[in-house]
């Protein structure tokens, strides 16, 4: 009795056998998902050989399959390529793919072909994951990948990854069947700045070092050169780019890409570098040089920015050999249908995509740990290759370039939630659950420049908090809500000490290390806020005050938390675990049990922090001027207006629920906007600020919710929205003045 797993069905839970018997299906979850599994009734048991075994794939490189013969015979394993005489008998059920394989175990032991050798690799680890478990079950699987180049862009600004970081990368590439890296970390001076310098000594040695350790997981080791910044189109910089292709080629660099990413460019320029990469092609094939690929990154690389003829050039003019990289709709977003069709219509190929995915450099202060969600199921034959940019932690990364990889093997029976599971028991296949925990709680990026947010972090305790939160308003408190929160805090510091002390993988626990300590410190936060809300409902000021003591100092430990925190760092952002559900909850229990504090008691009340203003009707002054309600338009006006004076007063009032201000006019009662305007409706996501005040008493306005990130600020003395991730000195431009 066999029974085949289509590759898009759901997992199965039992299978019927003989009609009469249901038994549980012994294969484990596979990663990436093999495109055909028939599993038949029936199994191998584990035996020390076969432990052995899995021992052995567990470190295996290329080169190392042909080494283990007599491990192989001891454990009834047969293997060769599909061309093996010897294994003829199977030909007609290997796969025509590239890197594919066919697996089967049956009482006989087990076989595995591969239609190439990096597709017998691939079939070895999927072996591997067969053998985890007690029994080894009869079945056959047939398996390829849905994109030929699948795997990594080393794309972000920021620290670059250690070599260290990248020879486990490689190693983690082969374990989830990426064959793909290309090296342009921005920050690397001779990838960018120094372009045409060659790489010291020092580190060629390291590069080929690495070119060798990619090659024997079946990794394409690309090399990136990013000339933009500073490049004249004359032969001489040609002659520069082409001597550092060649050096790279020394060192065993077979595939190279030239990106102009983040420069400006028109028209002309595509003309410019269509004709370079065309002469790099040509000059690689009249030096008898064999090149894997030549990939170009475009400068107009998403449909956002897409204008003119400029990608329509690079379409008919750029040798269709090259590819071209593209990012869909806008620079950081998941890849649909639509953009595919688009982009490959103007540029005349498939595109090549980079996901910018779950790379941090635009929100450095948090981390991407979640399920990847929203890459179309269906854009296998419309890319040439798939490479994802990942954070500028090597090791984090992982959760989602182990989503990636299985997105890529696999398109239409990708499931996000399962991918993530798979994820999760990778990088800790012991304290899972912990894990599992943090990497719930660290899914958004928060507001950030490109407008990119992630749903459903933290989604357990969001109807908990919501219930905890409406009883509180209403002067009760849910004990059931209560002793959740409770539970859910003690977990979490739980969490977070197990994962600190968890020694299996070091540099995982570095990266990590700082933003497990504030997570830890948020967890103690919440404990202790629930403690000092029951303690006010008692009626205890004077133990209430005491908590907010300790509530301080663990404030203080926590604030002075930063990552990336070594000498030379580029960035070293304090974190901001759990952003999008916690630390909001936190901020507004805390505005919540002070401004109850302060309705119901005058004992130490002054050590509370007050409220940055009173709620009341200000004039808004800016180098003097009043913002006016004019008829052209909110302005700065010199003059006070004596006729009209409503129309420069606002009136500012603290929202408590989410700790922002509204600002409303005077004279026709309209709301200031985020966008400079005024407008009627209440639009909590676009009309609320946030005030910061400095040691001066001015303040700065920021937008809040959504467009959080942008600030007020003066242009030629006009008002200005500007982005910033963080607020500067000179933004603090306001002076609210009482009006009497
Ligand atoms: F080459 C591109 F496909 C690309 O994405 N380039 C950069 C990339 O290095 C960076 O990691 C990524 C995410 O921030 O976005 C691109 O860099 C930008 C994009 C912007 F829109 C940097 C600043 C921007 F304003």
């Amino acid at each position: 009795m066999t029974r085949i797993r289509p590759s898009w069905a759901l997992p199965l839970v039992s299978v019927l056998i003989a009609g009469t018997l249901e038994a549980q299906s012994l294969i484990p979850e596979l990663y990436p998902r093999p495109q055909q599994v028939t599993e038949s009734l029936g199994s191998l048991k584990m035996t020390p050989t076969l432990r052995q075994l899995r021992q052995r794939l567990d470190t295996l490189t290329l080169r190392q399959i042909r080494e283990n013969k007599r491990l192989y015979a001891k454990a009834r394993l047969r293997l060769g390529l599909k061309t093996d005489p010897t294994l003829s008998s199977f030909r007609s059920r290997v796969p025509a793919q590239q890197e594919g394989y066919y697996l089967e175990v049956n009482s006989g032991g087990i076989t595995l072909v591969g239609a190439d050798s990096v597709g017998l690799y691939y079939g070895l680890q999927s072996l591997r994951q067969l053998l985890s478990t007690n029994r080894l079950p009869y079945c056959q699987i047939t398996d390829y990948p849905s994109v030929g180049l699948r795997g990594v862009v080393e794309g972000f600004y920021g620290n670059p990854y250690s070599h260290s970081d990248r020879i486990e990368q490689f190693k983690f590439y082969g374990r989830t069947k990426l064959n793909t890296y290309i090296y342009g970390p921005k920050d690397d001076p001779y990838h960018r700045d120094k372009w045409r310098e060659l790489y010291p000594e020092q580190e060629r040695q390291r590069i080929s070092e690495l070119v060798t350790q990619a090659h024997q997981r079946g990794v394409r080791f690309v090399w990136a050169i990013h000339p933009g910044l500073d490049i004249k189109w004359t032969e001489e910089d040609r002659e520069a780019v082409v001597r550092k292709c060649e050096d790279m080629y020394r060192l065993g660099v077979r595939s190279f890409a030239v990106f102009f990413d983040d420069i400006s460019a028109d028209d002309e320029s595509a003309h410019h570098q269509a004709e370079l990469l065309n002469y790099l092609y040509e000059h690689f094939e009249r030096s008898g040089m064999k090149i894997g690929s030549l990939i170009l990154c475009p400068t107009q690389y998403n449909q956002a920015w897409a204008k003119g003829a400029y990608l329509d050039i690079l379409g008919t003019e750029m040798n269709p050999k090259i590819e071209i990289m593209w990012t869909g709709k806008t620079v950081v977003t998941m890849i649909d249908r639509e953009t595919m069709e688009y982009v490959n219509a103007r540029i005349r190929r498939k595109g090549y995509v980079w996901l910018n995915y779950p790379v941090t450099d635009f929100a450095v202060d948090h981390l991407l740990l979640g399920p990847m969600r929203g890459n179309a199921p269906d854009i296998d034959q419309l890319v040439s290759g798939f490479v994802s940019n990942p954070m500028e932690y090597a090791e984090a990364s992982k959760v989602g370039i182990f989503s990636v990889a299985d997105y890529l093997w696999n398109m239409k029976a990708y499931d996000a939630d399962r991918a993530w599971e798979g994820a999760v028991r990778e990088l800790y296949p012991h304290s899972t659950e912990a894990f599992r925990h943090f990497a719930q709680d660290n899914v958004d990026p928060g507001a950030n420049g490109h407008r990119f947010r992630l749903e459903g972090e933290s989604r357990d305790v969001v109807p908990v908090i919501a219930r905890f939160k409406e009883s509180l308003l209403e002067g009760h408190v849910d004990r059931i809500a209560w002793s959740k929160l409770q539970d859910r805090f003690r977990t979490m510091e739980e969490d977070a000490s197990i994962l600190l002390a968890n020694k299996t993988n070091e540099a995982l626990r570095t990266e990590l290390r700082p933003w497990l300590e504030v997570y830890r410190y948020m967890a103690q936060q919440g404990e202790l806020l629930l403690r000092m809300q029951q303690m006010l409902s008692r009626g205890r000021a004077e133990e209430f005050m005491a908590s907010y003591s300790e509530l301080q100092s663990i404030e203080e430990k926590q604030a002075v938390i930063r990552s990336r925190d070594f000498k030379g760092s580029l960035n070293a952002p304090y974190p901001k675990p759990a952003d999008q559900v916690i630390a909001p909850f936190l901020a507004w229990l805390k505005r919540q049990l002070y401004s109850n504090y302060r309705k119901a008691y005058t004992y130490e009340v002054d050590r509370l922090p007050a409220p940055l203003i009173e709620t009341g009707a200000y004039y808004i002054r800016v180098q003097g001027a009043y913002l006016t309600n004019t008829p052209e338009g909110v302005q700065l006006v010199s003059e006070a207006d004596s006729i009209n004076p409503q129309r420069q007063v606002w009136s500012i009032s603290l929202d408590r629920e989410s700790g922002n201000y509204t600002i409303t006019n005077a004279q026709d009662q309209q709301r200031l906007s985020s966008s400079l305007q005024l407008t009627r409706s209440a639009d909590s996501l676009r009309d609320t600020f946030v005030l910061h005040r400095n040691d001066k008493g001015h303040f700065a306005l920021q937008n809040a919710k959504e467009a959080l990130g942008y600030i007020w600020g003066l242009k030629d003395g006009k008002l200005q929205i500007i982005y910033r991730k963080t607020i500067k000195p000179e933004d603090y431009i306001l002076e609210l003045q009482p009006r009497e």
